[in-house]
């Protein structure tokens, strides 16, 4: 078989060169083939990418009501269930797998595999791996999968064999059909490439992305720490790999004296068509015998719900058709009932405002109710409370009131004050005149106190005095009086002539 000796893989230079030495078929191809992709750098632009469902599956309606997932095949331990698979579960020597039913034929393609492996341990085993191999391999030792297998293999080997404190470990095996999987020795000699990566116990879904473009097979690892899913980091890289032309995807898994949880929860595979290469059509990779198989099951499908329709409305007359008219709708009925549950939604909404406000208004009235009661004053035991209080209301009242005049009274001082500034102009001094007379009065009026104080204080002491002093200085009668004033008067009189004269006989002198 032609293919067969096309489908190898291989990688490493040595091996390579003693291959082409002992295979000359493979001058035919490899040789020019390798030259190609060494040399052929990184593309500029990226390659078509087509999502191949045929070879691909995904949650949340991962399986079908018998049991099987669409387009593939699980075999040994393996539980497909609506949103993963379950390769195997944590139980001792369990080995799984699954495979897709038909062969690819891509040159170049993608693989994005999100994975969980959960155990209790601290260490787990065995592993998971991710082919892509000429046949399924669909029972063996090779992590659930069949050894001897013809192109490649990405183990996510978890449990350490070799005791070299290496695992868990990413490894890519290839293999031409004869390579016997070194278990023992965890394939250390045999690896095209490894990366160490921890994938057991991560908070999230750990995620591979396996790519195969112009013979180089490249891993990137989501490490499963964050639920960024682009969070892709270079796990390991193998150039001028040679794999079959033609070939199927497949995941396997086992245990072995330790267990964990091998669960697949999607495996996508897309097509890649380098740049400027036209893009097979997608129709053509699906062969006309099975496009007829799958619409004579629909068909088949078709008619048994007809048939069981008509069976459930002979059993049950009452309902008719009204129960399949229940369960599907129309868009129209979809539209209708969109308003009508938008319309009920607006309706609540303003029951319940309503409510509130009739809420509040309660409140309110309560509250109104109250204060009507207190002012009333009623007549009950409360009676003595409110007279005290209206007691206390007329005080400050009164009290208000004096304020009020007193402010009224300064106001009108100050008005009389602005009036007396107003006319200060017009009517000159009259204010300051008027204050004036009221200033004179009012000394006038302390003048006259004072001398009826003195009156009244001298009334008395003068008969006290006079008993004391002498009678005769004190009790002065007044013929004595004028000789006195009259005998001063003369002597005055005298005084002002004899000077005068002086005077005139100064004058005369000089
Ligand atoms: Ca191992
Ligand atoms: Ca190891």
């Amino acid at each position: 078989m032609a293919a067969r000796v096309a489908l190898f893989a291989a990688a490493a230079g040595r091996l390579l060169s003693v291959e082409c030495l002992l295979l000359p078929l493979l001058l035919l191809f490899s040789p020019c083939r390798f030259g190609a992709a060494a040399d052929g750098s990184a593309p500029a632009s990226p390659p078509h990418r087509r999502f191949e469902y045929k070879y691909s599956f995904k949650g949340p309606h991962l399986v079908q009501s018998d049991g099987t997932v669409p387009f593939w095949v699980h075999t040994g331990n393996a539980i497909p269930s609506a949103d993963q698979i379950r390769i195997t579960p944590s139980l001792k020597s369990q080995r799984g797998s699954v495979w897709t039913k038909s062969v690819s034929s891509f040159e170049n393609w993608e693989v994005q595999v999100t994975f969980r492996v959960t155990g209790r341990g601290r260490i787990g085993a065995d592993g998971l791996a991710i082919w892509y191999t000429s046949h399924q391999g669909l029972d063996g030792n090779v992590f659930g999968a069949a050894d001897s297998w013809n192109g490649v293999g990405i183990f996510f080997d978890s449990f350490d064999n070799d005791g070299k404190k290496n695992n868990p470990v990413i490894v890519v095996i290839g293999n031409d059909g004869h390579l016997i999987y070194d278990h023992q020795n965890d394939g250390a000699t045999q690896a095209l490439a490894s990366c160490q990566r921890d994938f057991r116990n991560k908070p999230y879904p750990v995620r591979a992305k396996v790519t195969f473009y112009q013979n180089t097979l490249t891993v990137m690892i989501n490490n499963g720490f964050t639920p960024n899913k682009e969070d892709y980091e270079f796990c390991l890289k193998v150039d001028k790999m040679m794999l079959p032309k033609q070939g199927y995807f497949g995941i396997s898994a086992a245990t072995g004296g330790l267990a964990d949880d091998h669960d697949v929860l999607s495996f996508l595979t897309f097509q890649l068509t380098e740049p400027g290469k036209t893009v097979p059509p997608p129709d053509s990779e699906i062969p006309e015998m099975e496009k007829d198989k799958y619409q004579e099951e629909f068909e088949h499908f078709q008619q048994e719900l007809d048939k069981k329709k008509e069976e459930f409305q002979k059993d049950h007359p009452d309902m008719q058709e009204h129960l399949a008219d229940d369960v599907y709708e129309s868009i129209g009925d979809r539209e209708l009932r969109q308003i009508f549950e938008g319309q009920n939604r607006i309706h609540l909404e303003i029951k319940q405002l309503n409510r509130q406000l009739d809420l509040i208004l309660d409140e309110q009235r309560k509250y109104v109710d109250r204060i009507t009661k207190r002012g009333s004053g009623t007549m009950g035991e409360q009676g003595q409370v409110t007279e005290n209080d209206l007691e206390a209301i007329l005080k400050t009242q009164e009290d208000l009131l004096t304020y009020v005049n007193e402010i009224k009274n300064s106001m009108g001082d100050v008005l009389k004050l602005s009036g007396g500034s107003q006319h200060a102009g017009s009517a000159g001094g009259l204010y300051e005149s008027t204050q004036h007379f009221s200033d004179i009065k009012e000394h006038l009026h302390v003048v006259k106190k004072d001398i009826e104080n003195l009156v009244q204080q001298n009334l008395p002491s003068e008969k006290q005095k006079c008993a004391d002093l002498p009678p005769f200085p004190s009790c002065l009668s007044t013929t004595y009086f004028f000789v006195f004033v009259a005998v001063q008067t003369l002597l005055l009189i005298s005084y002002m002539m004899y000077r005068s004269q002086q005077e005139a006989a100064a004058k005369k002198f000089f």
